[in-house]
């Protein structure tokens, strides 16, 4: 199958699959040579406006993964994003216009920091770093996607909420005009998502702001989405506008949706099956064909990160 890839991006603009992993292999061979793979203070991050643009001043994560990443085209050809069609392959095209800029994030709720902020004044108190997490979808596939993004629990720190802030709520943005999806109802829009504080403040989400090392393709949710890789990619909020801090739980899309489907928790749980399949097992998106599906892991593997969030909590009934 030959896959598009927007005409405007030059080759050059595109990190390869090959660089990419060649310097990958350097940067481990500087770790076993006495260097530390944890990631060296980036100065501000500075996100150019201009679409595939490097992303310069990149720290490592000692929570990235070693799995193989899928191929920048998989990860920017098979998409969910419902405000840009139904359709995995809708969002590539339809979204080819979309103008993540002029951007602005708007913080609310109870905490001590709070307005409306350029995407660019935004970003700018934050570390760059780059955090390759196995993604799990509900729909039982599955991802590597080398992310760059920032700390979402350094964002949450910074806006310093109070202690009336139990959950955060994010929004995506709402725009007739650019979004032919939501002309339509297949969701209730906008797009909604939330977490609690306790999971908003855990070292491992990130707001993405990159994909190998360049500005993230307007389908993956330019010019800022939310990465939870513990839970299903529908928590994953695209083009994000608002975030919100609040004292009662968010309502979140796809529960509003089908509420007996999908819940607020949302955690990658091989033992709770959905009501109309199983989520054991995933299927890898770019693996050969003949490949069989893998098992999922509990957390989607990072149980060891996250676990103690959920200790009281019956997670068959809080799917
Ligand atoms: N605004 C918005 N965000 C969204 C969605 C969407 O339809 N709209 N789909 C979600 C789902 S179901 C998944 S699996 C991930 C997919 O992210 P990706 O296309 O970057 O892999 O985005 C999530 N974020
Ligand atoms: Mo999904």
């Amino acid at each position: 199958m030959l896959i598009r890839k927007p005409a405007d991006i030059r080759p050059s603009e595109i990190t390869s699959e090959a660089n990419y992993l060649n310097r990958r292999d350097f940067i481990r061979a500087g770790a076993i040579a006495g260097g530390s793979l944890l990631a060296s203070p980036a100065i501000s991050a500075v996100i150019p406006d201009s679409r595939f643009a490097e992303l310069t001043g990149v720290g490592k994560s000692r929570y990235s993964t070693d799995e193989t990443p899928n191929s920048f085209e998989d990860i920017s050809s098979y998409n969910n994003f419902y405000e840009f069609g139904l359709g995995k392959g809708d969002p590539i095209v339809q979204a080819e216009d979309f103008r993540p800029r002029p951007w602005t994030i708007e913080v609310s709720g109870h905490a001590e920091k709070t307005g409306i902020f350029d995407f660019e004044d935004f970003m700018k108190p934050f570390d760059l770093e780059e955090r390759i997490y196995r993604m799990r979808c509900v729909e039982a596939w599955s991802m590597v996607i080398p992310w760059v993004g920032i700390s979402l629990a350094e964002v949450i720190k910074h806006f310093q909420p109070t202690s009336s802030a139990q959950y955060v709520a994010f929004e995506t943005l709402n725009d007739r005009e650019q979004m032919p999806g939501v002309r339509g109802r297949s969701l209730d829009w906008p797009y909604r998502e939330g977490l609690t504080i306790a999971e908003a403040t855990n070292p491992l989400p990130i707001l993405a702001v990159g994909i190998y090392g360049n500005v993230i393709p307007n389908q993956n949710g330019a010019p800022i989405r939310l990465v939870v890789p513990w839970k299903y990619g529908f928590k994953g909020i695209k083009s994000i506008v608002k975030i919100h801090f609040s004292s009662t739980r968010p309502k979140n899309s796809w529960n509003m949706a089908i509420p007996n489907e999908y819940g607020f928790y949302a955690n990658v749980n091989p033992t709770v099956n959905h009501p109309r399949w199983s989520q054991a097992r995933e299927r890898r998106i770019g693996a050969n064909i003949f490949a069989s599906k893998q098992e999922t892991l509990m957390f989607n593997g990072y149980g060891e990160h996250v676990a103690h969030l959920y200790k009281d909590l019956d997670l068959r009934r809080n799917f």
